[in-house]
């Protein structure tokens, strides 16, 4: 009786996930192969406190690459690794002289960060090709499958193929403590040659990008997908704060010019001004080093690290302007020196396309997902890649809303939901 029950179970999962030859729109993708995927990719990087830190260029990051171009390989695709460290997997069309749809996302993480940031994209869109293999559906467009280098550091890869990635960028400092270029080499890329990772206008036919809401409003309205209407630009400034190391027991109060009582002054002036006019900007000190770091010495320097993201770059910078001001009069009245370096890396606003969101939403329906419009607070590959192809992209709920952050979690039926949109979307413009 018990083995009529479990041939019962297997073939409910086969025809769930559609038997070969069904029509496109039957198709589902296989939610156990997502979920252990995404559990297998969370176990590269962890540190000897088992958190995730799979920071780009690390090792735990070059591994969990070599991890997932082999399952690239054994999903057929023709994988390579460009001048940025981005790597693509191709699959060929029918029509070799269409323009490839392209759809990926990231598998670098923030330090201490979740396992569905990028993961969800990146795992998504390799379920895709497995279930047009296991269909075998070609489609008339060529299709690429792109994970992109070092996204949190600034997206880096996907900034490089817009043909963004000046020499200034290269120069830039990671997280990992190697400049970008040490780490595109890392990678296998070529930073001396990071111009052959350029695309041009019209080189991708189409972009999709399927990724975790990283905000609480999917989750709070019980809505299955997120359809994003534009992507926030964002600027980052290292902060530097001088004043004069001191004694701490012997230097009276009145005469202190105290790096850090200053640098704090200025993290509240960065929230009030962020919070002065109405919308949905944001700003952050994220990080803060207090030199030299001792009981009994009063800070004489202080870096920290300030960003502001907003939908419109010139709101961006009219906060910047704001908080340069009241930086100078607390430098003044603190008797410190307060100075701004803005990083070369810098991400602008992007809207998504009409017609890519139209097709996001088609799919939705079909699939009898509840889902809104809806902008992201946080930075994708996909807004460098607007600035040579037609971009949308899809999200999922982050439960709670928790993202950058160990606790980040979508369910796996979230992630199905997800990818089962983002084959249909595919499928929708493959004309
Ligand atoms: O920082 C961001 O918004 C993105 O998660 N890289
Ligand atoms: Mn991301
Ligand atoms: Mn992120």
């Amino acid at each position: 009786m018990r083995l009529f029950f479990f041939s019962v179970i297997i073939m409910t999962a086969l025809s769930v996930c559609a038997q070969p030859g069904a029509k496109p729109s039957g198709l589902r993708v296989n939610e156990q192969r997502i979920e252990s995927r995404i559990k297998e990719l969370a176990s590269f990087g962890k540190d000897a406190q088992g958190r995730g830190y799979r920071v780009a260029f690390t090792p735990g990051d070059i591994k969990a690459r070599g991890w997932f171009m082999d399952l690239m390989k054994k999903a057929g695709l023709e994988v390579s690794t460009d001048a940025a460290g981005n790597i693509i997997g191709r699959r060929k069309g029918k029509n070799p002289s269409l323009k490839p749809i392209a759809f990926g996302s990231h598998i670098d993480m923030v330090p201490d960060g979740g396992n569905y940031d990028g993961c969800v994209g990146s795992i998504g869109g390799l379920e895709v090709i497995e279930i047009l293999n296991e269909q075998k559906l070609v489609t008339n467009h060529p299709l690429e499958l792109i994970i992109f280098s070092n996204e949190e550091g600034g997206t880096i890869g996907s900034m490089a193929m817009a043909g963004n990635l000046t020499a200034d960028g290269l120069k830039q400092v990671s997280q990992s403590g190697l400049t970008m270029a040490e780490g595109l080499r890392a990678l296998g890329g070529n930073p001396d040659e990071i111009a052959r990772s350029k695309r041009n206008k019209g080189d991708i036919h189409a972009y999709f990008e399927l990724h975790i809401e990283q905000g609480g409003i999917l989750d709070k309205e019980k809505l299955q997908i997120g359809v994003v209407e534009g992507i926030v630009g964002i600027i980052h400034w290292e902060v530097t704060v001088e004043g004069f190391a001191n004694h701490a027991g012997t230097t009276p109060m009145d005469m202190r010019k105290d790096a850090l009582l200053a640098a704090s002054k200025l993290v509240v002036a960065v929230n009030e001004v962020a919070t002065s006019v109405e919308g949905r900007q944001v700003g952050t000190i994220g990080k803060i080093a207090a030199m030299p770091g001792a009981y009994n010495v009063i800070p004489g320097k202080v870096v920290m690290g300030l960003e502001i993201r907003d939908l419109s770059y010139d709101k961006i910078w009219q906060l910047f302007r704001e908080i340069e001001k009241r930086a100078a009069s607390i430098a003044s009245s603190s008797g410190v020196q307060i100075s701004f370096r803005k990083e070369p890396n810098e991400s602008r606003p992007a809207m998504a396309d009409k017609e890519l969101q139209a097709g996001i939403v088609q799919a939705a329906k079909g699939l009898n997902y509840g889902f809104r419009f809806m902008q992201s607070g946080a930075g994708h590959d996909a807004q460098e890649i607007a600035h040579i192809a037609p971009v949308a992209m899809i999200f999922i709920p982050s439960i709670g809303g928790i993202s950058h952050s160990p606790k980040e979690y979508s369910t796996p039926v979230d992630m199905a939901n997800g990818a089962n949109v983002l084959l249909q979307a595919v499928l929708s413009i493959d004309k």
